[in-house]
């Protein structure tokens, strides 16, 4: 199904459109109208996190695998809220350290605490939690 496409004005200080396009070049957009609209969905996706719906994050991690218990404790926490746990890839970086995505679903608070309790641990270099929804 095609979406019907609307047209509309915007009023804004000379400044702010330069800035605009500065960030169209900058982030590789191919006009104005795309960034108007990635930036909209952006904001309905916080709108999604804040309303306590059910949202979709990807907590992104890079640890040392050596590090003592480390991916015995992460897993724990997968098993502790598997229902929230879609699914999750590993890459072995180098020799010492792991990525992993973990692709989950529930609760913002919910989502949030998962991520928080597993992008602690020690040994744990990088995590970085990216709120979706498919709103
Ligand atoms: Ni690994």
């Amino acid at each position: 199904m095609k979406e019907k496409i609307v047209r509309f004005c915007v009023s804004l200080p000379q400044y702010l459109l330069e800035e605009l396009d500065r960030k169209i070049i900058k982030r590789g957009y191919s006009s104005r109208s795309e960034l108007v609209r990635d930036l909209i969905r952006e904001l309905m996706v916080e709108d999604a996190w804040r309303e306590e719906e059910e949202v979709i994050g990807v907590l992104t991690l890079i640890y040392d695998h050596h590090q003592r218990e480390l991916a015995q404790k992460m897993l724990e926490i997968q098993h502790n809220q598997y229902v929230k746990v879609l699914c999750s890839t590993h890459i072995h970086l180098d020799h010492h350290n792991c990525l992993e995505n973990i692709v989950l679903k529930g609760k913002p608070n919910e989502i949030e605490s998962i991520s928080i309790n597993i992008g602690g641990l020690r040994g744990v270099k990088f995590a970085k939690l990216t709120k979706a929804s498919n709103v």
